[in-house]
């Protein structure tokens, strides 16, 4: 099946009581059983819902995997999976991830005892210079928020095999219309589903996506027992906004390369950051692992000065001044005081994130009006 009509489609059934064929929203917390144990699969809503179970289906089958779990947000995703580590473990990280990421490492599970090296990825001797003994996870954020480097997915499961070490890949900002970690080696995959899979900026959920029932198991059990759930009205925001994760995903990336072009010929701007460039350092591993670049671009004005970013981001009409993204309107942000504000200055600026970095999620509107915005904005 091909992703359009498996976006539509796959691992949805018409309701089994009543032949909607949209899942319903199964608004209950509990089941009634007629004996103890006398149920049809479903005892308490925190642990299974049917609308909760439709959209792990259609989660589980984009991304080529056996198992989808969901949760209350990416954040609870990533929660979770951090949970099946013990004091002593250590995992290593891209330097470049969504601020959130960083801090529940840093400040949560590192008073937990778990480490976290944070490294280039995109140079994959960096990886192998910081495995030892304890190492159990490699952390990979690809395309990484907000400077869009690349990791090369297939490198990362090939270090992880000889170490026999889990491979984690946040596929936030690709989606699966764009590429399949699971495929190229990978262990588990997460989403913040707030975001493309969502695409209406309607709802916060995320979702871990698994080919292995011992894996799916234990991400089962802290599902159910940390109880980070999502609930029904919500999983049905997001099973009907897959259904046009292709359409959207494609119109993104193609208003993501126009934006990404107009900023690169614009003579005030200083650097543009998107893998669809021939000169980005992992272009050639983007175009082998990825279907297309995306829709997200950032961009540093020349002279690097904050107050000139700020300027540009107040006069932004189309590109609304928000956190978030993958939602169908365009977005702006500023990294440095909003989404990776809880990173450390001189960490930020030691992965390349300037304080004057704009981050765009370029929507899905006509792209004449875009360019026109950009134009206005940054005169
Ligand atoms: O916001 P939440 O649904 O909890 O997802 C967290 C998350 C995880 N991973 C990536 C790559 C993310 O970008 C996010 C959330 N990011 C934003 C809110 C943002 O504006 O970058």
């Amino acid at each position: 099946m091909k992703f359009g009509t498996k976006a539509i489609h796959a691992g949805v059934e018409p309701d089994p009581t009543t032949g909607a064929i949209m899942t319903p929203i199964y608004q209950t917390s509990t089941y009634v059983q007629r004996s103890p144990g006398d149920h049809k699969g479903y005892e308490y809503s925190r642990t299974h819902n049917p609308t909760r179970t439709q959209l792990q289906n259609a989660l589980a089958a984009l991304e080529n995997g056996t198992h989808g779990l969901c949760f209350s947000s990416g954040m609870a995703a990533v929660d979770a999976i951090i949970k099946m580590l013990k004091p002593g473990d250590e995992v290593i990280s891209t330097n470049d991830l969504y601020g959130g990421s960083y801090r529940i490492f840093t400040k949560v599970f590192q008073n937990y005892g778990i480490k976290f090296h944070f490294t280039d990825m995109g140079d994959l001797k960096n990886i192998e210079a910081l495995v030892n003994e304890n190492t159990k996870m490699l952390w990979v954020e690809t395309p990484t928020n907000p400077l869009l480097n690349i990791i090369d997915i297939k490198g990362c499961a090939d270090i992880a095999k000889k170490h026999n070490l889990l491979v984690v890949a946040d596929n936030t900002f690709a989606t699966p219309y764009l590429q399949t970690p699971l495929d190229l080696g990978a262990d588990i995959v997460m989403h913040s589903l707030t975001k493309y899979m969502g695409g209406h900026s309607d709802v916060v959920m995320g979702a871990v996506i698994v080919n292995d029932d011992d894996l799916a198991q234990q991400l089962a059990f802290i599902q159910n027992s940390c109880g980070a759930t999502p609930g029904p009205q919500d999983c049905f925001l997001v099973l009907r906004g897959l259904k046009t994760l292709h359409l959207r995903m494609e119109r993104h990336c193609q208003n993501g390369r126009q934006v990404a072009e107009f900023l690169k010929n614009h003579p005030k701007i200083e650097k543009v950051y998107w893998p669809g460039f021939a000169e980005h350092a992992n272009h050639e591993i983007a175009k082998k692992q990825m279907r297309d670049f995306g829709g997200m671009v950032s961009f540093v004005l020349k002279g690097d000065k904050v107050e000139d970013a700020v300027r540009v981001l107040e006069k932004f009409e189309f590109f609304t001044l928000a956190e978030s993204l993958g939602g169908v309107e365009s977005l702006c942000g500023h990294p440095a005081s909003m989404t990776h504000a809880s990173i450390p200055r001189e960490e930020r600026l030691k992965a390349g994130l300037s304080d004057s970095l704009i981050r765009l999620s370029v929507g899905v509107e006509d792209i004449e009006d875009l360019l026109a915005d950009l134009e206005q904005a940054i005169g």
